[in-house]
């Protein structure tokens, strides 16, 4: 069993699996104990993401979507700004479903652009390039595989051409305040006069539809939590009972942090990676940051970061922004 596995195993795959350990280790041997969101993703996470965008009390994904399929027009201008040719660059593109408007409207428009989407899943890669030029005859697509930052390099050593990036669905949400700065920061120096950004960030609200967002009476957040430790179990071979936590959403109104634990309702130990993990009852593991902002917030981060704040798209509750960042 244990040569089947070192000859079946890709060394990619080994190297993923060390880093997840280790990552995993770092985050349940710290105090207070985390685990990184970022691991939420495997296909079942991918799943229940959708399955969250589909309930009732999630919000964020309707609100972005009617800005796009109602101000598709506006939104589209903005990017054709002088009429240069331009890369749309997509950062974590997922599925495209947003875009695909906005896509289809240059399309018809005769935009010169190409769509280089980005996403550190080859699948998602993939699935785009198979299946979007079939929608969207016409459509030019470079997909990119890998990290933000060394991807955005990568294309602006493929071309010279204007870029303008989307970063939707409040991605910036799930990192704290000021790793979001920096990371606006990074996004900036990356890119050089006349490119542009379209930031989708999700707004500050009543504190109980946030709230609510985070815990739909479904419960497919709390799986898509609990799914993390399920991972853990099937891929570091580790041993949690989900039946001893539970998810434990939180809003706070003042400073717009809306956070996710795992709590341990029992004094237990979990063992993996070779080590064993104490709990004691009623200690959490803190899982998410989903940040919400004022638009003065998110001008704010743009000034900071050396962008100017130009054009915001509203859905009809302002709920959600879409800000146009020139450089
Ligand atoms: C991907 N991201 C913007 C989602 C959010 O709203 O923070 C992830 C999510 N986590 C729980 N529900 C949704």
């Amino acid at each position: 069993f244990e040569n089947n596995v070192l000859t079946d195993t890709s060394v990619a795959e080994q190297e993923f699996n060390q880093q997840f350990c280790d990552d995993v280790i770092a985050g349940l041997k710290a105090v207070p104990k985390f685990l990184q969101p970022k691991y939420f993703y495997n296909s079942t996470g991918d799943e229940i993401f959708q399955q969250i965008m589909g309930s009732n009390e999630y919000y964020p994904t309707d609100c972005e979507l009617e800005i796009f399929t109602q101000q598709t027009q506006e939104l589209a201008k903005a990017m054709i700004a002088d009429g240069s040719p331009f890369d749309l660059i997509e950062l974590g593109a997922g599925d495209a479903m947003k875009s695909t408007h906005l896509l289809r409207h240059l399309l018809n428009e005769s935009a010169d652009f190409r769509y280089v989407p980005i996403d550190i899943s080859g699948h998602v890669i993939n699935y785009l390039k198979e299946t979007l030029p079939v929608t969207l005859p016409g459509l030019q697509l470079i997909g990119l595989t890998g990290e933000y930052f060394h991807m955005l390099k990568e294309a602006a050593e493929l071309s010279p051409r204007r870029k303008v990036v989307l970063f939707l669905g409040s991605n910036i949400g799930n990192m704290p305040v000021s790793d979001a700065q920096q990371f606006c920061i990074e996004l900036r120096n990356h890119l050089a006069k006349g490119d542009s950004v379209l930031m989708g960030v999700d707004l500050k609200k009543n504190p109980k539809t946030i709230l609510a967002a985070y815990n739909d009476a479904e419960g497919h957040t709390r799986n898509f939590n609990l799914n993390l430790l399920t991972r853990i179990n099937s891929e570091l071979g580790a041993n949690f009972d989900l039946s001893k936590f539970e998810h434990y959403p939180t809003y706070d109104p003042e400073t717009g942090a809306c956070k996710s634990y795992l709590i341990s309702l029992a004094d237990q130990q979990v063992s993996l990676c070779n080590q064993t993990v104490t709990f004691a009852k009623d200690e959490y593991i803190y899982m998410e940051i989903s940040q919400k902002y004022t638009v003065g917030q998110t001008d704010y981060m743009a000034s900071v970061s050396g962008f100017k704040p130009v054009q915001h798209f509203f859905d009809s509750k302002n709920w959600f922004v879409d800000a146009i960042w020139t450089v």
